[in-house]
């Protein structure tokens, strides 16, 4: 039997160097989806981080034939009732230019927007939803948050996306200045993917053959 596989399907390059360094001790051989560049894309319109990763991760996971594992997350920041959310990824970006922001303009957007907002009401949390699907359609779900607070100005070239101005009070620094070893113990992701490896680790030594191809691609 060939080496257990899975997909991940993300095409988000911070994304993929946490997950690739948290599943590593289980064994599997990890494929992306620059492995597979005819798979079409997914639209993210889910009013929920779950209803997003679920639909990446069936889709993925129908396409390659293979158990594909997608991350839906975001920011949420209590004085803005909650926004981004599940709009983080799109947050800077508007009519008249609808290409996909950098991170930086997101995050720029954001110190705008709560410049008038005192320290103690910058509460914010990262939220990650993590779903495993299986080409049947099985799937397994599991959540992530990390609490921070949103900083006066970035700070970092660690992480991606809003690292830069999201303080940890515990480590007095922001998530772009504590490094991968320590953001893959405090993440969302962390915390989520955690929660998947038991089952992961599980599942890989009663049912080995659900991590093997179960059809060619695209049939
Ligand atoms: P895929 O859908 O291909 O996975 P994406 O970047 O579009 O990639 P999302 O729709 O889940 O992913 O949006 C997640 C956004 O939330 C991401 O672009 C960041 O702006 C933010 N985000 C998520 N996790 C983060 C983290 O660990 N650190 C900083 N920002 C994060």
């Amino acid at each position: 039997m060939a080496a257990p596989a899975l997909v991940i399907a993300t095409a988000n390059p911070g994304k993929i160097r946490e997950l690739d360094a948290l599943l590593a001790e289980l064994g599997i051989s990890l494929k992306t989806l620059a492995d597979y560049p005819e798979c079409p894309e997914v639209v993210e319109d889910g009013d929920t981080f779950k209803a997003n990763a679920a639909k990446k991760a069936l889709a993925v996971a129908a396409y390659t034939g293979l158990p594909a594992l997608a991350d839906d997350s975001g920011l949420e920041v209590d004085a803005l009732s909650g926004r981004p959310g599940v709009l983080s990824a799109r947050y800077a970006s508007d009519r008249t230019a609808p290409a996909r922001p950098t991170d930086e303009d997101n995050y720029r957007k954001l110190l705008e927007e709560l410049a008038e907002i005192p320290w103690e009401q910058r509460r914010a949390r990262f939220v990650c939803c993590i779903v495993l699907a299986f080409p049947k359609g099985r799937t397994i779900v599991t959540k992530g948050t990390c609490e921070g607070i949103i900083n006066f100005t970035p700070r970092g070239t660690g992480g991606f996306g809003y690292d830069p101005v999201f303080w940890l009070p515990q480590y007095n620094c922001t998530m772009a200045e504590v490094g991968l070893e320590v953001k893959n113990q405090i993440s969302h992701r962390a915390k989520a993917l955690q929660q998947l490896k038991t089952t992961l680790a599980e599942l890989l030594g009663r049912e080995p053959s659900l991590f093997q191809p179960a059809k060619s691609i695209g049939t």
